[in-house]
């Protein structure tokens, strides 16, 4: 079993494109030697983009002569799931038109089904860095929703399995790799992806470069709270901070330490903004590529308060991760950090002053239906109204209230009937609400009128919050209440 680690693209990759663009630029480096050529991988947070390269094919074969297969084991058991796992092909006669099957059995998928918005390919004949002569090359690209890839948990290595077919009818060739793949699943290959999205360094923060994905050149030393831009992988607006929290280092600056002969760090905490920093006591581990896998290696602080620093030029499952912690383990409010270096001697070496100030909030937003009434009678849960005309209908009194001012927004939707749902009620945070929105108590909702429902049934209404917390990689927090009646009319 083989195994390519899929490099990051900073922007998505246009399929259009030939090999020789910068947008595909360290697929070469980290390819992939298969029966025929070569396969190259790239992803970003939405699709997986994958190139054959395919060498020994040398004859351009007009139509339906050469194709492609691309099995993925869509939910990683290694065995043929049925209705689950899925295998790309291009359509016969169209070679710029990929579309899935799903596997049914061994040997067996169901017929093609297209969506271009999800899965896509690209037909071509050039020479490459592989070969000057030139021969036919795929490109594809898969959604990592349609595939069941997720790059959370970040936690843990991304990956899924897979296997190909290339086919040519001039050359007269066929590879399946790993042979029979399409009747077997338990050798296909592995495709780790990446989850390192690489952030400009001119943000981050000079020696705790971010929290996450968010630089902590975009976090309020005033606040503690994040913001960034509207089309940033996170869109942070005066966020708090929950959640299991990753201090990465600035990669220049930890490896310019590192040749001072540091090796040891301190990190140093503090409750609030003022008052003495102390050694702040964590524990995690991180995946660190050793050649062919991904092996787990833990970190903690020793007893003399000194962590050691992670060799800055290995590959980490999470690079440059300077701190790990559990955030809901620490008082809601202010934190700040800061760290120092020292050599295996214990003799410190200079690094820029630099004091990272997070406010932590885990506790989440509040919520309650107070009330449901209709002509200003209380209807309790689970009781029956009868409605008196068409226009007839309820009025509600809800709490969405966070005590901290992280709240991130609030929906009051109804839920009846065959999956039918509507919304009554939301509003979401603004930067024009302030740094601070609580939300509120006792909102009455419709400000005047009812809320007239649409059909003689059983509803479900509830009131959903979620908190304007992240954890660096994306939101965390929310809560739900719910109340049921049953409303004749
Ligand atoms: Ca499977
Ligand atoms: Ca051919
Ligand atoms: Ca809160």
């Amino acid at each position: 079993m083989s195994f390519i680690n899929s490099q990051w693209a900073a922007q998505p990759i246009n399929l259009s494109d030939p090999l020789s663009d910068e947008s595909w630029s360290g697929a070469f480096e980290n390819q992939l030697a298969i029966p025929g050529g070569y396969m190259w991988a790239k992803n970003d947070a939405n699709f997986l983009y994958v190139a054959l390269d395919v060498i020994e094919d040398t004859n351009n074969d007009p139509g339906t002569g050469d194709y492609f297969w691309f099995t993925f084991d869509t939910n990683r058991n290694r065995a043929i799931t049925p209705n689950k796992d899925l295998n790309y092909g291009v359509l016969p006669g169209n070679p710029n038109k990929m579309g899935k099957t799903y596997y049914l059995g061994s040997g067996t998928t169901t017929g093609l089904s297209f969506d271009e918005d999800k899965a896509a390919s690209k037909v071509d004949f050039d020479v490459s860095l592989n070969s000057n002569t030139p021969h036919r090359i795929w490109k594809l690209k898969f959604k990592l929703t349609e595939i069941n890839v997720s790059l959370l948990p970040w936690w843990w290595s991304s990956y899924t399995f897979f296997g190909l077919r290339v086919h040519s009818s001039t050359p007269n060739l066929n590879y399946d790799f790993p042979p029979n793949f399409i009747y077997n699943f338990s050798q296909l290959h592995t495709i780790y992806l990446s989850r390192k999205p690489s952030i400009p360094t001119t943000d981050l923060g000079p020696v705790m470069g971010s929290v996450g994905l968010i630089p902590t050149t975009k976090i309020s030393s005033s606040t503690g709270k994040a913001n960034t831009a509207a089309n940033y992988f996170i869109h942070a607006q005066n966020a708090a901070f929950g959640g299991k929290l990753n201090i990465i280092g600035n990669r220049i600056q930890v490896q310019s330490l590192y040749d001072s002969s540091a090796r040891k760090y301190k990190i140093l905490h503090r409750e609030g903004k003022s008052g003495m920093f102390k050694p702040f006591a964590s524990a995690w581990t991180n995946y660190i590529w050793n050649g062919s896998d991904y092996v787990l290696r833990s970190y903690a602080m020793n007893t003399d308060d000194f962590y050691y620093i992670p060799y800055p030029g290995s590959d980490y499952s999470i690079d440059d991760l300077l701190l790990q912690f559990d955030s809901t383990k620490l008082k809601t409010g202010f934190h700040q950090f800061k760290m120092e270096f020292y050599t295996y001697s214990n003799i410190k070496v200079s690094a820029p002053a630099q004091t990272l100030t997070l406010f932590i909030d885990n506790n989440i937003p509040e919520v309650s239906l107070n009330s449901i009434k209709h002509k200003g009678t209380n209807i309790n849960a689970c009781g029956i109204v009868n409605l008196t005309s068409a226009s007839d209908g309820v009025t509600f009194d809800y709490n969405a209230f966070d005590q901290e001012g992280n709240l991130r927004g609030y929906s009051l939707r109804a839920f009846w009937g065959d999956n039918k749902s509507a919304s009554i009620d939301s509003k979401g945070y603004t930067t024009s609400l302030g740094t601070s929105w609580q939300g509120q108590k006792n909102i009455i909702t419709p400000s005047s009128g009812v809320w007239t429902p649409p059909d003689q049934c059983a509803y479900t209404f509830a009131i959903t919050a979620s908190a304007r917390t992240t954890n660096g990689y994306g939101f965390v927090g929310h809560n739900t209440a719910r109340k049921s009646v049953t409303i004749l009319k």
